[in-house]
């Protein structure tokens, strides 16, 4: 496995400096901010970002994400130019030497959560998803916020997307996605850049808007849609860990073993009885996931992918982007490289 960190650009309050002291860190995962999403990147913004990141002695090899436009999840007539760009985001990335790119095909809103500093008995704060706060909250006041989401809507864009995606069903967004595969694929294959869908989170439709990246039988649906090492995952514990009924450790051992995983995200969540959950520091105990299990099935199916570890709490007084900190994400690394030498 190759450890990497996720890092948000030159204000990122977690300087690459910082990164490289973690043991065995190798990687940067990273994304251009600087265009709206659907947009070409500029070359020069990925040539800056490459070079940061490599003075700082790390890899430049993993994007996470290039952003889907709402128009090709909606299947809209304009979707074409949206495509286009996309294939020539993979070719600029691919040459830049970018190996994997991360991205989701959720409606509207990213991964979601209804609280993000939620006090735990050790002092430290933590992302959480209640079910009751849900209830409550309004996706459509443009007030909701979290790390990676797509900022830029105003109340009214938010109201049109909603309406637009009403009449929109599963079996819809399946099509648009084979179809939005059957595009780029070809393309991330010439290009040597492996695609890797990340999973709904949490796994299940939120707000009335479908998801459908979201199980076992979904994920084996997705990787039919297109027959391609190139058409992959990123594997991330805690957005379908968060879903009891998703036997992580098992799913981990079949992507891993048909090579179908190049990126992971470690996370783990506590997850509680009314579907409810919290997310936890890394180790299994403290949360629902075998952690344990999940590195041993990785290492005996000889994983040789990128890992990052995924959220982490608020910890030692730090401050910053939600989930997105230096330390617990630090400690969350040390934990893996602990379970990788012990499998
Ligand atoms: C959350 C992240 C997601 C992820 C996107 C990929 O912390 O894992 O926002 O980056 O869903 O497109």
């Amino acid at each position: 496995m190759k450890m990497s960190f996720r890092w948000y650009g030159a204000d990122d309050a977690v300087k690459l400096e910082y990164i490289r002291q973690i043991p065995n860190m190798k990687s940067i995962v990273t994304a251009v901010y600087d265009v709206p999403v659907g947009s070409v990147w500029n070359e020069t913004s990925i040539a800056a970002l490459k070079n940061a990141v490599e003075a700082a002695g790390l890899g430049f090899d993993v994007i996470e994400s290039v952003p889907v436009h709402e128009d090709i999840k909606l299947g809209k007539p304009s979707r074409g130019q949206y495509i286009e760009n996309y294939k020539e985001n993979i070719r600029r990335l691919g040459r830049a030497g970018v190996s994997v790119i991360c991205y989701n095909f959720m409606p509207v809103f990213d991964w979601t959560r209804t609280q993000l500093d939620k006090a735990l008995p050790d002092g430290s704060t933590t992302l959480v998803y209640y079910k009751d706060q849900l209830e409550k909250m309004d996706p459509l006041t443009g007030e909701l916020a979290l790390p990676g989401w797509d900022s830029s809507y105003k109340k009214e864009d938010l109201q049109m997307l909603f309406d637009e995606y009403a009449s929109i069903t599963e079996e819809d967004l399946w099509a648009n996605l084979s179809h939005f595969l059957s595009e780029i694929i070809p393309v991330a294959e010439e290009f040597g850049v492996k695609m890797a869908i990340h999973p709904d989170d949490p796994p299940y439709p939120i707000f009335g808007l479908p998801r459908i990246i979201t199980c076992e039988a979904n994920l084996d649906r997705f990787l039919k849609l297109y027959d391609s090492d190139y058409n992959g995952l990123t594997f991330c514990t805690g957005s379908l860990g968060c879903a009891a009924t998703n036997d992580i450790p098992a799913m981990v051992d079949k992507y891993s073993s048909q090579k179908r995983i190049h990126f992971l995200h470690l996370r783990n969540v506590k997850n509680l009885p009314d579907g409810s959950f919290e997310e936890s520091a890394h180790l299994s105990d403290c949360g629902s996931l075998d952690m344990a299990k999940v590195i041993k099935t990785l290492k005996r199916n000889g994983f040789d992918g990128y890992i990052r570890p995924d959220h982490g709490r608020m910890i030692w007084g730090e401050s910053g982007r939600a989930g997105y900190g230096l330390y617990d994400r630090a400690l969350g690394a040390a934990y893996i490289n602990g379970l990788w030498e012990m499998a």
